[in-house]
């Protein structure tokens, strides 16, 4: 019975000694204990890597004992759930995060220096878990922290892919891309729960049959894989609850195909078997959308099909029917990659449990919410029809029949209004018949989400017009964030002890809008000082690194100038190269006494280009070409270095970030969906040289025009600009610096030609050209502005400021209130 459950409970957690101790001599013990035991290793022989491999498996120890408690709390409550599904997350490096998160960092310091080691030293022998591709990917990690520390009762669904994002290695100046095997060296971090597991069937056909006189489908699947969870514990900063990551790997199902071992074909079969496991092998480089890959169609399914199961399943275990599903459960769509859900929450709901079509419909189209990061209607999602209906059949089915349903609602209300009935259907007609997943979407969710105010502005004016005429009430925006404890607290050290000393107190790594506090000292002459020299200490990091990685040396009086995010045309980094290339021929031409005017730069530029994406690669070689004449100038000295860093991600960027003086976003405006970078340079006291387009937009009203270098054409006038193709207007600085590289100024003349095509008036589809004048206008206000070091400082520490409504804490709390409807659920201490 009960009682007798429980006193057997009770014994086993006396044996257990209670929760573990977090004095530097227990952690010593415990870490020892890791070495010994976990590795296997003598305590008299150990390296930094296992070293750290012990540390990181005492640190996780504590998170399991808060993420049980944090879950029995959440049952025991029985709140709302959130579940928050994405096929992309960049959760970078653990061990600081945890350590930090998890309040005892300094204990842990002391530990590991009684043993002799340091803990930065032990931190930097972690990997990256790259699981994603960029801003998407990142933006899921930081929301995953922001959610842990508001106590917010939710759960994370992703793939494990045993290869995250590639490596980029540079060979020449052209990028080359290595597998990035990131489970090699074990993976501390993840709990492998090898008895969560869940069939994901594929293919088939369907069938009708007779059931109590009622025609119903059944899906008979041709194939099943095996999915098993691997948990992985989020710790919230400032409170024990621990949310969970569960992440889904693929492994060949248990059932046996008999025949094929029958006859004997035992070696084929065991082939075929491992053959299931791909699905979550890799993960997609593309930060484009992708179009009509079966794999990839498969890991979306495989994906959803796996997390659907074990959230019914959690809610099936406290409920015995489905009404208070969308009392009980939120689930949340990053961007359309996951939608497939929602024609498989249809086919449980009416082919497994028997609701009936409508009953199902009406609790399906409350619990949906969704987030689009794209702009663009080409960028949006398609999958062909075909493809659709060989893997999952049924799905298709329940595809059409939404539409349908769709289709006959909206007929009533507009009428027969063909253009915008086919512009809205969720199927495309046309040469390869596609589902539009973005209409799904949009059709099944209550909510659709804008990542900033001017991308909400555009979905309701043109990507989703048609949508926001029939339903204004969905169409939100909540402007993105990130996480100031990863971006601030992990990466910044001393930047965190010197905002903690000058604010009085440590509350603003829970509550970033007391940032603004900063503003009462930008007059204290010594409170800037301090400023400056914490800006010093990490360029010195910084230039360190850069010279480790690429043997410039740098000067740290110059002004450290960074692009780093993913290659693409529409981000021009092409632009930035441009006036650096600008900047170098006006220095060549310059009188020695002239040249001792100019403020010397370090302009430092990393990111990776899609594998396929060949106008982004040649963009990584420019840059690179260029870097090899400019740094090897006699003439030129430090007065102007440029540096690529290669294989940006997310440890480079905790580096990098801290180390700018002034960083760019530089996108042409109505080209990026939000942006996130930006806001962790401004939180590190980076000034912004920028266009106003997405979140730069919200980040002018809070720091003011005047404490960033603002440029360029603005969101409404980029379409005129555009109309007049070969008349646009260029100045001739642009042609001069197009001409240098298509002469073969840098090298590579043939090989850089259809690079200049795609900037050449008349084709300059991103406005590199019609921009360039405003460029180096701002560009020349930022030179102007570093020379007054009081002036500059001012800007930086007003930038930090302003960063407060950046915080992923601010985004999730409106997501929480406006869109999901959870309830904070802290579990007690
Ligand atoms: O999402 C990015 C946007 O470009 C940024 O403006 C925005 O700040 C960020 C967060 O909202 N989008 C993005 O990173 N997309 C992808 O990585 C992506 C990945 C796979 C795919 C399509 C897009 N199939």
């Amino acid at each position: 019975g009960f009682g007798e459950r429980k006193a057997k409970a009770e014994r086993m957690f006396s044996l257990m000694d209670g929760f573990l101790k977090n004095d530097p001599f227990s952690l010593q013990k415990d870490i020892l204990h890791h070495v010994e035991y976990t590795m296997a290793r003598s305590r008299f022989s150990f390296d930094d890597y296992e070293a750290y491999q012990a540390l990181a498996h005492s640190v996780r120890d504590r998170l399991i004992e808060r993420w049980h408690d944090t879950h029995i709390y959440f049952k025991k409550t029985k709140s709302k759930r959130l579940y928050f599904l994405s096929l992309e997350f960049l959760m970078g490096r653990s061990l600081s995060n945890s350590v930090i998160n998890l309040g005892i960092q300094d204990q842990y310091a002391e530990a590991l220096n009684q043993l002799g080691f340091e803990f930065e030293v032990l931190a930097e022998q972690e990997g990256d878990a790259s699981l994603g591709n960029g801003g998407l990917a990142r933006f899921s990690a930081c929301q995953m922290d922001s959610l842990a520390t508001l106590d917010y009762p939710a759960w994370g669904y992703g793939l494990r892919y045993e290869y995250g994002l590639f490596r980029q290695i540079i060979v020449d100046g052209f990028q080359h891309e290595q597998p990035d095997y990131w489970l090699n060296f074990g993976n501390p971090w993840e709990i492998e729960r090898i008895h969560v597991t869940y069939e994901v069937k594929f293919n088939g056909t369907v069938e009708e049959v007779d059931m109590n006189g009622e025609k119903v489908k059944v899906w008979i699947p041709g194939e099943t894989v095996e999915a098993v969870a691997y948990d992985n514990p989020i710790p919230g900063y400032g409170t024990k609850n621990t949310i969970n990551l569960r992440l889904w790997a693929a492994k060949p199902s248990n059932q046996f195909d008999l025949e094929a071992y029958n006859t004997g074909d035992y070696i084929n079969s065991i082939v075929n078997r491992q053959n299931t496991e791909a699905i979550s092998n890799v993960l997609y480089p593309d930060d484009r959308s992708h179009q009509g890959k079966e794999m990839r169609l498969k890991q979306q399914y495989f994906f959803v099909s796996a997390s659907l199961q074990d959230i019914i399943r959690r809610f099936k275990e406290a409920h015995n029917n489905f009404d208070e599903l969308p009392e009980q459960v939120a689930l949340h769509l990053n961007d359309t990659h996951p939608s497939l859900s929602i024609a498989e929450i249809m086919r449980i709901l009416v082919d497994e449990e028997h609701l009936g079509w409508s009953k199902a419909w009406n609790i399906v189209n409350k619990i949906f919410s969704f987030t689009t990061h794209t702009v663009v209607a080409e960028g949006l999602e398609k999958i062909p029809v075909d493809l659709l209906g060989s893997l999952l059949p049924r799905h298709l089915q329940i595809l059409y029949e939404i539409n349908s349903n769709f289709m006959e609602e909206l007929k009533k209300k507009i009428g027969l209004d063909y253009n915008r009935l086919s512009r809205m259907s969720i199927i495309e007609e046309g040469a390869v018949k596609s589902i539009r997943m973005a209409n799904l979407s949009i059709v099944c969710s209550h909510t659709v989400n804008g990542v900033s105010k001017v991308h909400s502005n555009t979905l309701k004016t043109k990507t989703f017009k048609d949508f926001y005429e029939l339903w204004p009430e969905k169409f939100q925006y909540t402007t993105n964030g990130v996480t100031q404890r990863r971006w601030i607290v992990v990466s910044n050290p001393s930047l965190c002890a010197l905002l903690s000393k000058w604010l009085g107190t440590e509350a603003w790594i829970r509550n970033a809008d007391l940032l603004t506090g900063l503003r009462d000292h930008v007059d204290n002459t010594s409170f800037r000082h301090e400023w400056k020299m914490v800006k010093r200490l990490n360029k010195m990091r910084l230039a360190e690194y850069i010279e480790t990685m690429s043997g410039v040396k740098v000067s740290l009086d110059a002004m450290f100038d960074v692009q780093v995010k993913r290659i693409h045309e529409y981000k021009r980094q092409l632009l930035n190269i441009f006036g650096i290339i600008h900047r170098y021929d006006c220095l060549k031409n310059m009188d020695k006494n002239d040249r001792r005017k100019v403020v010397p730069r370090v302009c430092i530029i990393g990111g990776k280009a899609a594998p396929g994406y060949e106008i982004a690669k040649k963009i990584i070689k420019l840059c690179h070409a260029v870097a090899e004449k400019v740094n090897n100038d006699a003439d030129i000295g430090d007065l102007l270095k440029l540096v690529f860093i290669p294989d940006y991600n997310v440890s480079v960027a905790e580096l990098v970030i801290p180390g700018a003086d002034l960083s760019q976003h530089i996108s042409t405006a109505g080209h990026e969906a939000s942006g996130t970078g930006s806001m962790k340079f401004l939180m590190n006291g980076c000034l912004l040289l920028a266009t106003a387009d997405g979140s730069t937009v919200e980040i002018i009203e809070e720091l003011g025009s005047d404490n960033l270098f603002l440029f360029g054409a603005k969101v409404e006038e980029v379409a005129e600009l555009r109309e007049k193709g070969g008349a646009l207007k260029v100045p001739l600085q642009f042609a001069r610096v197009l001409r240098m590289v298509r002469d073969g100024y840098f090298g590579d003349k043939d090989y850089f030609q259809s690079l200049c095509d795609t900037v050449e008036v008349g084709n300059d589809f991103y406005l590199l050209g019609s921009d360039f004048g405003s460029y180096l206008e701002a560009q020349a206000a930022a030179d102007k502005a570093f020379v007054e070091p009081d002036k500059w400082i001012k800007m930086s520490i007003l930038s930090a400021a302003a960063s407060g409504r950046f915080s992923s804490d601010r985004t999730i709390r409106e997501y929480a209130e406006r869109t999901w409807k959870i309830d904070p659920c802290q579990c007690p201490f």
